[in-house]
């Protein structure tokens, strides 16, 4: 069966990753519509299914879809997405705005792939840094059971999509030509040769939306309501992978052989973890050795030795792709798991 797909946000950062992973995860598309804003509709796109024209998202462009691969803000996704639903479409929402609900399965393949097929029209798809840090402490958190996550992010400029990018771009530019760099529109301050320690707006006791996203999201998909996570997200002037720092706190005992065993055998897992290697692209993951393609690399692995049980404490460095497993890949796969 071939099916009718519709992406939303096709001209942004990830709905224009989201064509490419299609393509490239041989998803069986019959046909393809990319909707935009009024601003970018008429622009025609060149794809594996041929040209395809730009239209505007409305509810009557679902007509006839089967899937809508969502990469637009809350704001069009509360307006449209359930107009697809009725429509008889299945929506999978990179958006923020569904995550919590309920009646949505909020999935990491790797992680809770059965959820997703409890949906009611809509799946959501979870925030970037949730699931590049969610992907390795699965496997860990199967061996041990997870209880406590200490989480730092430094997150690449692409989790502001295209502006994000071409912003940290131009200041670099600016910077290497002695030239002064234009006031700052993507970020609240300059980014290139500087790190920005707030990524959302205030959520809950000064931590941020996006630092709450790390619990709240968490404790959906892994199941585990009772999971205490403290994290801090960091913008960082790298261009498009984002990187973790993150120290687990088990249930049950853990060996340091054990967690390597289990990282370098995850699915969606890449061990990087050699202090002693020659190169340094084989010592540790680098955002810039993880951009554009969709593992997340993992190193560093070591004990926690502030813990006093420290057995039951690992600590690890990650990196992933943003805009593919932090965002497109991840909603393809799941699209993937509606066809399977
Ligand atoms: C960032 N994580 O890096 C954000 C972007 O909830 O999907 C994506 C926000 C979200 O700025």
């Amino acid at each position: 069966k071939k099916y009718v797909v519709a992406i939303v946000g096709a001209t942004g950062a990830v709905g224009t990753q989201m064509l490419a992973c299609l393509e490239e995860q041989q998803f069986p598309v019959g046909a393809l519509k990319l909707l935009a804003s009024p601003r970018s509709a008429g622009k025609v796109v060149s794809t594996p299914w041929g040209e395809v024209t730009v239209e505007t998202a409305a509810p009557e462009a679902f007509d006839g879809v089967d899937i809508v691969l969502g990469a637009a803000e809350d704001d069009v996704a509360k307006a449209l997405y359930p107009e697809a639903v009725r429509r008889g479409a299945v929506v999978v929402d990179n958006s923020h705005a569904f995550r919590l609900d309920e009646d949505v399965p909020l999935v990491i393949p790797e992680i809770n792939a059965a959820d997703a097929l409890q949906h009611k029209g809509i799946i959501a798809n979870p925030n970037c840094a949730t699931i590049i840090g969610l992907v390795p402490t699965w496997p860990l958190h199967q061996l041990a059971g997870v209880k406590r996550m200490i989480v730092s992010t430094y997150q690449a400029a692409s989790g502001a999509g295209v502006p994000g990018m071409r912003e940290l771009e131009e200041q670099i530019g600016c910077m290497g030509r002695g030239e002064e760099i234009p006031a700052p529109a993507a970020f609240a301050a300059q980014l290139a040769s500087n790190l920005i320690p707030q990524i959302g707006g205030e959520k809950y006791q000064g931590f941020t939306s996006e630092e709450m996203k790390m619990q709240n999201e968490g404790r959906k998909i892994m199941h585990l309501p009772d999971l205490r996570v403290n994290c801090t997200c960091v913008r960082v002037p790298v261009l498009r992978s984002h990187s973790e720092s993150v120290t687990l706190e088990f249930e049950r005992d853990i060996t340091l052989e054990q967690a390597r065993e289990a990282l370098a055998s995850a699915p969606g897992v890449k061990l990087v973890d050699d202090l002693a290697a020659e190169s340094a692209h084989d010592r540790w993951p680098m955002p810039l050795d993880t951009t554009d393609q969709d593992l997340i690399w993992v190193g560093r692995v070591r004990r926690d030795i502030s813990n006093p049980d420290a057995l039951r404490g690992i600590t690890f460095w990650c990196c992933g792709d943003q805009i593919r497993k932090g965002a497109a890949t991840n909603a393809v796969q799941i699209a993937k798991l509606l066809c399977e």
